[in-house]
């Protein structure tokens, strides 16, 4: 064989291994899943609710028309942390050690990512990570510090030798440029999982200033059981301090410094953490920022609103500022849909949008999440999978974030590892509601008190129908010594609790708790009206009782 035929042949099986490479990328899907932060369900025009038909999400509804919408999406325990170790093991908070906001991970634990990196995938995470730990299993990150913030935000990554750097801009549009940079960057030759973790629309909804006001004009429904009395349920209900009216405040959540109280340490503490955001911005963004909420401030102050007036006025700040969050959010989608689609990647992408949790939106008078009542164990979940799952089409199997993980993995063609107990949803994408042998219940777990808006620990089952939930442990201060962290200095849930007892947030203390509650998801939809105890309940409760158990004993949870 001459030299020159060597070199052909050479440059012939360059050739071969390239295209072999080309169709291994090609046979295993790309990856792109965006998770918002507290995005609720109801906030979304896909999933019609009055209040989203006011402020539509044309993007993300682009989504929906593509691929499945989910109508009974939960997560495992509804708080950021514990659901994103969900989503990275697949394992729920007692397995993965992630049961409230800050310590926990176990990062023995295998992250999906790892294997996906083993399977000749790149991959890559951008946005909010949140855990206590460095990204494990990227190829590229490039994270928030912590929460995030929503002006001129830190990152820090494999870009920037793990620093923190400041961006100039608004924290959606930053991430969404870093998520498509990846991607536009990234090695062709490998199918790729991208992360894109909003901050958005967290707490305390800063929205980007061309959107500031857009919803002013638009008077949004109060949810019919904005003034629910709890007067069916345990003690858990009453005492949450997640109340729209009661607990959001004039200065973080309202923007309203203005009301600034100099002799409350309470009132000082909620101004710091709205100048901590307006303290990050530009000169110019400042401005911006004061030329809309200042004059709105003033007819506030004129109008002398009282009652419920003032109660409906706040309601309407809340909605506004975090629909105008949600524009931002929306913008990202059809910015990452319209890429995928100019570059010939949508057919061969899997692409999911969800959220970390649900959120309230005044149903049952409260923002935050945490309950297992429907609006925050309940979280939206879209994916377009095409050419496995029909366009247009609804989902009610009860689905949840243990099992992404698993689908993932069963795209890379991955075997799942026996200590994941999720399922893969490839089955349900390409089924829908026929999907065969899935399951009949999903088991949740809601572990962080005492701290943040005091929400009690709580276990329980939701079947297609049917929700049994169970409160336990010690009251207010007392519950410390219940928790692994709290009592341990220098761990943040320490520093938490000590922040929260300097102000006072633990008075009055609350009592130990040790009952049950159960609804009827058919009849009573809004979960009004308590049933455990009621005459003709008996058997129905033995069955979630049992299915209960069953979960408790085979994950062999440890605490309930
Ligand atoms: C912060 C918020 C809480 C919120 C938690 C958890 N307070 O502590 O309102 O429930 O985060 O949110 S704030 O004063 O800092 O805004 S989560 O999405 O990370 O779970
Ligand atoms: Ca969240």
């Amino acid at each position: 064989m001459n030299s020159k035929s060597i070199l052909s042949l050479a440059a012939l099986s360059c050739v071969t291994a390239a295209y072999a490479q080309q169709q291994k990328a090609q046979q295993h899907p790309n990856i792109v899943y965006i998770m918002c932060d507290d995005h609720a369900y109801q906030c979304i025009s896909a999933y019609g609710s009055a209040l989203s038909k006011l402020a539509p999400t044309p993007n993300i509804d682009r989504l929906a028309e593509r691929g499945m919408r989910f109508d009974r999406a939960f997560v495992e325990n509804s708080l950021s942390t514990p659901s994103r170790a969900c989503l990275m093991t697949g394992q729920y908070s007692h397995q993965n050690g992630q049961r409230q906001l800050g310590e926990g991970i176990d990062t023995s634990r295998t992250f999906f990512t790892e294997l996906l990196q083993e399977a000749g995938y790149q991959t890559a995470v951008v946005g909010k990570w949140h855990m206590g730990c460095d990204p494990k299993g990227f190829d590229y990150y490039h994270v928030y510090n912590d929460q995030g913030q929503y002006w001129n935000p830190q990152y820090r990554g494999t870009d920037t030798n793990n620093e923190f750097v400041v961006e100039e801009g608004y924290s959606t549009d930053l991430t969404t440029d870093h998520a498509l940079s990846f991607i536009e960057h990234r090695d062709p030759s490998k199918p790729f999982c991208l992360l894109l973790h909003h901050k958005a629309p967290h707490r305390n909804w800063q929205a980007n200033l061309k959107y500031l006001g857009m919803y002013d004009d638009v008077e949004f429904p109060m949810p019919e059981n904005f003034y629910d009395d709890y007067a069916t349920r345990g003690s858990a209900a009453r005492t949450q301090k997640m109340s729209v009216t009661r607990d959001m405040r004039w200065e973080q959540d309202f923007k309203v410094p203005e009301m600034l109280d100099l002799n409350n340490p309470d009132s000082k503490d909620s101004y710091n953490a709205l100048m901590g955001e307006i303290n990050r911005m530009t000169p110019e963004q400042r401005s911006a920022w004061g030329r809309y909420y200042f004059p709105r401030n003033r007819r506030l102050l004129e109008a002398q609103l009282k009652g419920k007036d003032l109660d409906n006025w706040k309601y309407q700040v809340y909605i506004r500022d975090y629909m105008s969050v949600i524009a931002s959010v929306d913008e990202s989608v059809g910015r990452v849909l319209d890429y995928l689609d100019k570059n010939g990647l949508t057919d061969n992408t899997m692409i999911v949008y969800t959220s970390d949790q649900g959120f309230y939106m005044g149903e049952h008078g409260w923002f935050d999440k945490r309950f297992m009542y429907e609006e925050s164990l309940r979280t939206p979940l879209i994916v377009s999978y095409p050419g496995h799952t029909k366009p247009g089409s609804v989902c009610n199997r009860l689905v949840q974030n243990i099992d992404y993980a698993p689908t993932f993995l069963a795209l890379a063609g991955v075997q799942q590892p026996k200590d994941m107990p999720g399922r893969s949803l490839v089955p349900v994408l390409a089924n829908g509601d026929n999907v065969k042998n899935w399951r009949q219940s999903i088991y949740y777990h809601y572990y962080d008190y005492p701290t943040y808006h005091m929400v009690r620990k709580h276990d329980g089952v939701r079947t297609e129908r049917y929700k049994l939930i169970h409160f336990y442990g010690k009251g207010g201060l007392d519950a410390v010594s219940e928790n692994k962290y709290q009592n341990v200095p220098g761990t943040r849930e320490y520093g938490t609790m000590k922040g929260l007892e300097s102000i006072g947030y633990f008075e009055p203390k609350d009592e130990a708790v040790d009952y049950c509650e159960l609804y009827d998801l058919q009849t009573d939809p809004h979960e009004q009206n308590n049933i455990f105890g009621k005459p003709g309940t008996e058997k129905i409760t033995k069955q979630l009782q049992r299915e209960l158990d069953k979960y408790r004993k085979t994950l062999a949870v440890d605490e309930y």
